[in-house]
């Protein structure tokens, strides 16, 4: 059997969802006598399919609005626009105005197991196939097993890696680990960081610390500090990111376990309540499954 593109599974993970939203909208746009309740099970599928309740609202609203004035004549073009809106602006690319020759950091953070180190060992793969010296950096000094994991992604990705003692300060060993990259002539570092809980204070303090020390040593154009969010998480995933944010500094967000039946409106919520945009999706447990998130592409594949 042909191996499943990525664009395939990148589709299929968004599931029966995707059908359902838009049999909905086409059937509510078409019907002469709407009544409050068509409205609720709209809103009721928007909130299923993750987009939280305050959008879910405003969406429903916007689109009665607009079937009873008859703004157009094509829901799809409406929806398009209206989904696409919340997205404006979602620049994939990282480092978009990064200094040549310059090194440059990504920060991964996220809470417990959304995959951060799946995710740093994948974009090592990615960016030492672009052509960049990559060292991949274990700031998760917190369990041995942690900066194992992280060491066999070096190995597949074939960069190098850099490693602290076990219950080192995450701070002095990113310290240390862009120090060495550095004078190895390295072109980019990703640090993998320990999975943390808006509760532990003391863990939320080190991420503070591993990015104010990076920060110290790399050029803010050269920076990015990512939010691992697991794209199953719903609602949960959106309590917990928060707590981060005023830690972490963030620049983008990474979604990950997409394939495994992921709803997509998750990608809406975070437009419109963090205002950040969603760089890639992990799409599966291998190391080339990251696919970069073209919103254009994703906004068409739902609406049409
Ligand atoms: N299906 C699927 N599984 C994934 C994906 N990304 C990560 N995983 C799995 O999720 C689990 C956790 O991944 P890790 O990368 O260890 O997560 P982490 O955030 O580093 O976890 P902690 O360091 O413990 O906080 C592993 O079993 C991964 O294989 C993905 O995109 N799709
Ligand atoms: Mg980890």
């Amino acid at each position: 059997m042909e191996k499943e593109t990525t664009w395939q599974r990148w589709v299929k993970g968004m599931g029966k969802m995707k059908e359902e939203v838009k049999e909905h909208f086409s059937q509510l746009w078409s019907k002469k006598e709407t009544g409050e309740k068509d409205w609720e099970e709209l809103e009721e599928l928007l909130i299923q399919a993750d987009m939280g309740p305050a959008l879910s609202l405003e969406i429903v609203e916007e689109f009665r609005e607009f079937k009873k004035s008859r703004g157009g004549d094509d829901w799809q073009e409406w929806l398009y626009q209206k989904l696409f809106s919340l997205l404006e602006g979602n620049d994939p690319s990282l480092f978009a105005s990064a200094k040549e020759g310059e090194l440059k950091a990504i920060i991964l953070s996220g809470v417990n197991g959304v995959g951060k180190t799946t995710a740093a060992g994948k974009l090592a793969y990615l960016f030492r196939n672009k052509g960049e010296k990559v060292s991949l950096i274990a700031a998760d000094t917190f369990r041995a097993a942690a900066m194992e994991q992280l060491e066999v992604w070096a190995q597949r990705a074939k960069c190098r890696y850099f490693r602290g003692t076990e219950g080192a300060d995450p701070g002095a060993v990113v310290f240390d680990g862009i120090s060495s990259a550095r004078h190895q002539g390295d072109t980019l570092v990703i640090i993998d960081t320990a999975g943390r809980s808006h509760v532990n204070k003391n863990l939320l303090a080190e991420l503070e610390k591993v990015v104010r020390v990076t920060k110290k040593l790399i050029l803010p154009s050269n920076l990015e500090s990512i939010l691992v969010i697991d794209a199953l998480a719903g609602q949960n995933a959106f309590l917990q990111a928060q707590s981060l944010f005023p830690v972490a500094d963030l620049s983008g967000i990474i979604l990950t376990k997409w394939d495994s039946q992921a709803k997509g409106g998750i990608v809406f919520r975070i437009g419109k309540e963090f205002h950040l945009p969603v760089k890639y999706l992990g799409v599966g447990e291998g190391i080339e499954d990251l696919v970069p998130f073209d919103a254009e592409e994703f906004v068409k594949t739902i609406v049409y």
